[in-house]
């Protein structure tokens, strides 16, 4: 593949979004907002069974939102296709759904960068549509059409690597080198992309913390992360409750909280720019505080 000459700025710190510039100088955090009835953490706390469908309360995520925002979120993640360990996929209709009359109701409604997690080409370009700034893509544009679904919008795109499919990812993982594996990976996504049209300064990676990697992979991840920001773009950490997190404390999903901060103190501490977290209050104490231990005196 030809791949356009782009040298990255290792200090890129700005991201362009559908809904303009997001300054990354200071680390941000992402506050999730799950549409899904079958999360591990807060499954179907927005929505409800009725006529044998799972159907969201819209107002109720827009109060989970503004609630997020109010203690300091910069995007909001939206997310209708449960990426869960084992989970099933959700057919495109029903994603859109889900997803597109919450899309709307946070654009005008409340002043937030609107990322949507989708694979699905038809939900970013509906996504786009509606005025959203980011896809956040747990596949990284690898479903058929993605990458050029994507170039066509001016979204920003999260590129996270996965082994395997959500059904099958936590069958005994193996890898040679984890971290060269995955930044390779990230590599190559990212190079497609902007093969595609997509302006380097859209692209965020991810090294997908829990997405077909067993606790010592992702620990390993997490020692190593620095070397991901060496690709110039800027770094996401999804690190809230994973099983890591559980595995390391010995605790359960509703107990991971201090746990989650304590990672996340280590993702800020390799470089970690966009931190993705069901805790805003605390992830942005957490950013507070590293924040601090960068000012000169
Ligand atoms: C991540 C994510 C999830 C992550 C990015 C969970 C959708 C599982 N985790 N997206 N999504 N990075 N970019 O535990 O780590 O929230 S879902």
């Amino acid at each position: 593949m030809i791949v356009p000459d782009y040298s990255p700025d290792p200090g890129a710190a700005t991201l362009r979004t559908a809904q303009g510039s997001l300054d990354l100088s200071r680390p941000v955090c992402m506050g999730v907002l799950n549409l899904t009835p079958d999360s591990f953490y807060d499954g179907a706390s927005l929505g409800a069974a009725r006529d044998g469908k799972f159907r969201i309360d819209v107002d109720k995520a827009l109060r989970r939102a503004d609630g997020m925002l109010a203690e300091g979120a910069r995007l909001i993640d939206v997310g209708g296709e449960s990426t869960r360990p084992g989970a099933r996929e959700v057919p495109l209709q029903e994603e859109l759904d889900r997803v597109l009359p919450v899309v709307e109701a946070l654009l005008a409604r409340l002043d937030a960068i609107v990322s949507v997690d989708t694979s699905s080409p038809e939900v970013m370009q509906a996504v786009a549509a509606a005025g959203a700034g980011m896809i956040n893509d747990v596949r990284a544009l690898r479903r058929p059409g993605a990458v050029e679904a994507a170039a066509g919008t001016d979204m920003a795109v999260c590129l996270m690597h996965m082994r395997g499919e959500p059904g099958t990812m936590q069958e005994e993982p193996e890898y040679e080198d984890v971290v060269a594996e995955v930044a390779e990976f990230l590599r190559r996504r990212a190079d497609a992309a902007i093969a595609a049209g997509i302006d380097p300064q859209r692209i965020v990676i991810d090294p997908g913390f829990g997405f077909g990697k067993n606790t010592q992979h992702n620990f390993t991840l997490l020692r190593e992360l620095r070397q991901f920001t060496e690709f110039g773009y800027p770094v996401l950490a999804g690190l809230s409750r994973k099983s890591m997190i559980g595995a390391a404390t010995g605790r359960v999903p509703e107990q991971r909280l201090p746990g989650s901060i304590a990672a996340v103190m280590l993702a800020l501490h390799g470089g970690a720019r966009i931190i993705r977290s069901h805790d805003v209050a605390a992830t942005v104490d957490a950013i507070g505080v590293h924040s601090m231990l960068l000012e000169e005196s």
